[in-house]
């Protein structure tokens, strides 16, 4: 089978390297010549366990190319990104749409088309179907469209995108049947099939589902602090009961899902999608909340940055909060970033950034971050103070002082 990937992402390159794994010819197409050339050259642009391996033996056995224009293939996979208006919080289809059209002169009767990206529901059939149905193909019959949503977790992609359960949501079962056939390549999970539109909004709700549940620990964590009991302990002690799971709270909710796909329902029904919409001001209110417990801590001097991928032991830096707390508190404090996963000419190192601090901010669960050198920042720091957002750290000597959830009442 021959398979050409739109989008060469997080998602587009992972997918590309397990289908040329699995004995099938690959074209991996991306917009940016850069990234192309990178790519022939097996050159790997994001950081994920065992990609570069895979799309290196790949482009050995010339079973993996990357290209600038799409192919004559089998199937299509679009995987590019589908970022929210911001002015009225619905799915921007530009560049799936954009997508569509790039691979139109290239396909043939037979050719089955697969949009992994996430959108909006009855995004499929209201506005991508009829691309195709303009371009003389009848869905369900010579060409094959569903909707099958990718869901992965940043950091494990290589090993759930085999053995996750996939949603396979056809246009019509003929076209679900077709696209299982894809996945059944290299997809050792479940192929559950279904209609596009429930795969649409089934993916948007497993986000919303955690992004509602992160709001409730936010507004838990709020309530604590002002109220003057520990948020972490709370959630240690309700977790106990075996019929609840009390998400953990933080400095906002980061990402291209979390942050982002819940729009999307809302957009499609603002009237009723209302706890979706709360708890998405609620998540993004936690930047301010931030801001508000660090002006309470110190009025003025350095402030330490550790992290800012949205997510610990990656280098995804989308959407994440930590740009926004580091915009808001940049005017009144001098602040240094660091962040070993983040190649970015502006950080600086660990040593340099607890140098002469008046405050430590973690804002990132990398795992070096779990233990720092106690000795060295009470040996760079006048008074050590250290505020974990991401409530990592356990213990530290006592002559450190530690803010997180457990105790921002103190600050009151
Ligand atoms: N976060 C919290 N508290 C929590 C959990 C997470 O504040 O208790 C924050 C994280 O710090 C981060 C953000 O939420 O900023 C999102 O992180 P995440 O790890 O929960 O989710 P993503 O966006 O990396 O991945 C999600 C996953 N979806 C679900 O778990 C339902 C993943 O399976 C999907 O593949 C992915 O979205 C996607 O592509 O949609």
């Amino acid at each position: 089978m021959k398979v050409c990937i739109i989008g060469q992402g997080y998602i587009g390159l992972p997918t590309a390297a397990l289908f040329s794994k699995s004995d099938c010819e690959v074209v991996g197409v991306d917009i940016s010549p850069e990234m192309v050339d990178n790519l022939n050259k097996g050159i790997i642009h994001i950081e994920e366990p065992g990609i570069g391996d895979l799309i290196n033996d790949a482009i050995a056995n010339n079973s993996y190319s990357a290209s600038l224009t799409p192919q004559k293939a089998d199937a299509f996979i679009i995987t590019v990104p589908t970022p929210y208006i911001v002015e009225n919080y619905s799915c921007d289809l530009s560049y799936v749409i954009d997508a569509c059209n790039s691979i139109l002169p290239f396909l043939e009767k037979g050719n089955t088309v697969i949009v992994e990206s996430t959108i909006a529901p009855l995004s499929t059939d209201e506005q991508i179907k009829p691309i195709f149905e303009k371009a003389g193909f009848t869905i369900g019959k010579d060409l094959f469209l569903a909707h099958c949503p990718e869901r992965v977790l940043p950091g494990q992609i290589m090993y759930e995108l085999v053995n996750n359960n996939r949603i396979i949501g056809g246009v019509t079962p003929e076209c679900a049947k077709k696209a299982s056939e894809v996945y059944g390549q290299f997809v050792e999970g479940e192929l559950i099939l279904t209609e596009a539109k429930t795969a649409e909004l089934s993916k948007c709700m497993e986000n919303t589902f955690r992004d509602v549940n992160i709001a409730l620990a936010n507004e838990l964590a709020k309530i604590c602090a002002e109220i003057g009991v520990n948020a972490l302990d709370v959630i240690e002690m309700a977790n106990k009961h075996p019929r609840v799971n009390l998400h953990s709270p933080g400095p906002g909710v980061g990402g291209h899902c979390l942050a982002i796909d819940p729009y999307f329902i809302y957009a499609k029904a603002p009237q009723q999608a209302k706890i979706i919409k709360l708890a998405r001001d609620t998540n993004k209110s936690m930047p301010d909340f931030v801001c508000d417990n660090v002006r309470k801590i110190i009025k003025e001097g350095k402030i330490g940055v550790l992290g800012v991928s949205y997510k610990g032991n990656t280098d995804d830096d989308r959407e994440s909060p930590a740009y926004e707390i580091i915009s808001k508190l940049s005017d009144d404090y001098n602040i240094m970033i660091h962040d070993p996963h983040i190649e970015n000419p502006t950080f600086v190192s660990f040593e340099e950034v607890v140098k002469d601090s008046d405050l430590i901010l973690v804002l990132c669960d990398h795992d070096e971050f779990k233990e720092l050198d106690y000795d060295l920042i009470k040996n760079s720091m006048e008074n050590p103070v250290i505020f974990d957002t991401k409530n990592i750290i356990r213990k530290v000597p006592c002559d450190i002082k530690l803010y997180n959830y457990g105790n921002l009442y103190e600050l009151n």
